[in-house]
């Protein structure tokens, strides 16, 4: 497949310099983002773990996207957290278990007024950054784009989406929405993020532990029908019991959705497994469990659900937190 190289972006030359796009987490999200905002002519830095990634990454000659089998690499400009250059716009790309330390690596680069764009998947990863950098706007994301690495800094980008983003405290749009219409980033300004999030995360719960115990395609569960509905049942119940009615809205017909839509992919909790790596359940699964404790749900379902799957990774040496 050619490769066609793009030269580095090059700072913008009017009288007022744009906002650059400091992306900390160099994976699959990170590098479908910072390729297309690149691709746009906007100015973009990675922040990547430590100097041996910064050699490899320099090694390596930029990124590359991989789209629709064309494949075309960024120069893109890199760094560690180290650095002390402040930061005024941070889009974060980590795990959402990995989130609120890697913030915290660059908390003291943080600007006046700075914004963080979380788009990490489930609840719970995001208020602990909030509570990190409270000097900080922190724009939430939910995002159901698909993405995977092929190698380190190359990636594909497998299935076009949407983003929703939102704030839970200012609801005014974050004045940068032009800068991701100008780079193709399917997106929308949403009024209720938490209620979005609530939604994919109830998702997420009746879909994917399944999906792992079993060891399916989301297709497979039309096999296994009665226990998503009483999961879904469970889990609408228990979103309206905490005021999100909203997000519970016909949750079954949508799953039911979902798992005819989807029905031949694997869910991304199946491929954490399948390769061995680190699953985001204590921000899926464990967060609702841990909600529905606070809340004094008896959520019996969730519970046993949360307890098979942990017990599950644990026999295959995966933490279950
Ligand atoms: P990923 O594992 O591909 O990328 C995460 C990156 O963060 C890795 O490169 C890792 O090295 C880096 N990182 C971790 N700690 C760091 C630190 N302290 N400093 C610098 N870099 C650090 O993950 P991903 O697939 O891009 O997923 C990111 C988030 O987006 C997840 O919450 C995921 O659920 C969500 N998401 C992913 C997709 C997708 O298709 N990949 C789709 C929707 C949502
Ligand atoms: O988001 C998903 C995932 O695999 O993480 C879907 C397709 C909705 C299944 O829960």
């Amino acid at each position: 497949m050619p490769d066609s190289t793009l030269p580095p972006t090059s700072p913008p030359t009017t009288a007022q310099a744009q906002t650059t796009w400091h992306i900390l987490g160099a994976g699959s999200m990170g590098i479908l983002w910072a390729t297309r905002l690149a691709r746009a002519g906007l100015p973009v830095t990675l922040i990547v773990r430590n100097a041996a990634r910064l050699r490899a990454y320099k090694e390596a000659q930029g990124l590359t996207l991989i789209e629709g089998g064309h494949s075309q690499r960024f120069d893109i400009a890199a760094q560690t957290p180290e650095m002390n250059a402040p930061i005024q716009r941070l889009l974060v790309t980590c795990k959402a278990y990995d989130a609120e330390r890697a913030v915290a690596q660059i908390a003291a680069r943080l600007s006046p007024g700075a914004e963080l764009i979380l788009l990490q998947n489930g609840l719970g990863s995001q208020q602990a950054v909030a509570r990190l950098v409270p000097q900080a706007r922190c724009i939430f994301a939910s995002s159901t784009e698909g993405a995977f690495r092929e190698s380190d800094w190359r990636v594909v980008h497998a299935g076009h989406g949407h983003i929703w983003l939102g704030d839970s405290h200012q609801h005014a749009p974050a004045p940068w929405l032009k800068e991701l219409q100008q780079s193709g980033i399917s997106h929308e300004w949403s009024t209720s993020i938490l209620t979005r999030l609530w939604r994919k995360l109830a998702l997420n719960c009746a879909i994917n532990p399944l999906t792992v115990l079993y060891n399916c395609r989301n297709g497979g569960l039309q096999q296994h029908s009665d226990e998503v509905n009483l999961l879904c049942a469970e889990l609408s119940n228990f979103l309206a019991h905490c005021g999100h009615a909203e997000a519970a809205r016909d949750l079954i017909p949508e799953v039911e959705r979902v798992i005819l839509a989807t029905a031949n992919n694997y869910s991304s909790m199946h491929q954490d497994v399948a390769q061995g790596r680190r699953t985001e359940i204590s921000y899926l699964l464990g967060y609702a469990c841990a909600a529905a404790r606070d809340a004094h749900f008896p959520a019996v379902h969730l519970h046993a659900l949360h307890r098979r799957l942990s017990d599950h990774l644990l026999q295959r040496g995966l933490p279950c937190a």
